[in-house]
């Protein structure tokens, strides 16, 4: 129950106008005040960055463990059983993510790099030559395909449901509206592929994925805990790196000047993708909630309650940030929360960023210019601001 001086909106962001456009509706959430009660949801929300930023920060407070989504796992049945990293705190949390960290090393991503950098070259050479395309399944769908799954050491056989399985997961998070509804139907066997992909004996050696049940043959975890770490690798590593670069590549085709910049300066590739994130943060918001009675700006949050963190709103608040609607891939984007903040801060971050600047970088070096052909189309889902389809024309250089 919302009491005192919050302001109360009459906003369901997870209502299907919202979600096609959430940046149309979220100078209303910021403006209304630090701390806002959203009255169709019975959530407390906040979209400014420097109470988005100290919420994640604060994770004693605000806690994972009751789940990141709309459910209170206290009161609800979770949707699957929880992830140990991402809907874990302290301690639990922090043994998962350090076998996790072991594995997700700078090392081993250097190590990938040549062989993931002549694969995003090769493709952006084959879309080129091709002239038109539709970037979705073509571009930011394609190159995370040809490379995530090898690295995690999937069984080849049912590879695309991988996404599927995304969708299914980001759209529970939200409420049980129509958007999980009719974005889920069919999609069902995705999840009894994943189970399977994520068993010792479906897994290839050499790969991340076997690495993690090594660590349980040291003791580190179980084997049923290595499986669900295996898990989050599958539920966390493909959509959001397919839309990360869909948004890069939607935001340098409308931007041309921005493009050009990279075009003069190649080393600018990670800026771009790191602005793009700012920019059109693909993981637009999660939940916390309230472990204990706390304050916010002067306003009591009881305890029990849940909140919803804008991440893509903070970072676009302009409190924060100067021009903070313009994409420009040379401004000073640190700082920005589209991988989170705090403990539970993206762990798959440099991964992210490598497939984003190989491609940003091929772009540069291959590509004279980029244009839309056609209105980009958004697939809603309740967590992911994703895209359907982009069809662009690449000329070469
Ligand atoms: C996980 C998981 C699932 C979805 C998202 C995510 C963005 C993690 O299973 O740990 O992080």
């Amino acid at each position: 129950m919302n009491t005192g001086s919050i302001a109360s909106l009459d906003i369901d962001p997870f209502d299907e106008a919202f979600l096609a456009d959430p940046y149309a509706h979220h100078a209303a959430l910021r403006d209304a005040g630090p701390v806002v009660w959203l009255e169709p949801l019975g959530v407390y929300a906040m979209a400014r960055f420097d109470e988005v930023q100290s919420a994640l920060r604060n994770h004693e407070t605000f806690c994972s463990s009751r789940g990141v989504g709309l459910a209170d796992f206290s009161k609800e049945e979770p949707f699957r059983p929880p992830s140990l990293l991402l809907e874990a705190d302290p301690p639990l949390h922090d043994r998962t993510r350090s076998i996790m960290n072991r594995i997700v090393s700078l090392k081993a991503l250097k190590q990938l790099r040549p062989a993931w950098q002549a694969k995003a070259d090769a493709l952006i050479a084959k879309l080129v030559s091709k002239g038109q395309f539709d970037a979705v399944p073509e571009l930011s769908e394609a190159f995370p395909m040809m490379i995530f799954p090898d690295m995690i050491g999937l069984a080849d056989e049912g590879r695309e449901h991988l996404i599927d399985y995304a969708t299914i997961v980001f759209n529970a998070f939200g409420p049980r509206n129509r958007v999980f509804e009719e974005g889920n139907a069919g999609k069902e066997a995705a999840i009894d592929w994943v189970a399977w992909a994520c068993e010792r004996q479906n897994l290839k050696r050499g790969g991340w994925g076997m690495a993690l049940y090594e660590a349980a043959d040291r003791g580190e975890c179980t084997p049923e805990e290595a499986g669900k770490m295996v898990r989050s690798f599958l539920s966390a590593g493909v959509d959001t790196t397919v839309n990360g670069i869909g948004h890069m590549v939607l935001a340098l085709a409308s931007h041309p000047e921005e493009f050009q910049k990279l075009r003069e300066n190649h080393k600018l590739a990670s800026r771009a993708f790191e602005e793009s994130l700012r920019w059109d943060s693909t993981v637009q918001t999660f939940f916390r909630t309230t472990a204990k009675d706390t304050e916010v700006a002067g306003s009591n949050i009881p305890e029990g309650s849940k909140v919803l963190l804008f991440l893509a709103s903070a970072n676009r608040d302009p409190r924060k940030w100067d021009d903070a609607d313009q994409f420009r891939i040379d401004r000073n984007v640190s700082g920005h929360v589209g991988f989170g903040f705090g403990i539970h801060q993206c762990l798959g971050q440099m991964v992210a960023r490598l497939e984003g600047e190989l491609i940003g970088e091929a772009l540069a070096k291959q590509v004279s210019s980029i244009r839309l052909t056609g209105e980009p189309k958004r697939r809603l889902n309740n967590t992911l601001h994703a895209l359907g389809s982009l069809p662009v024309e690449m000329e070469v250089v």
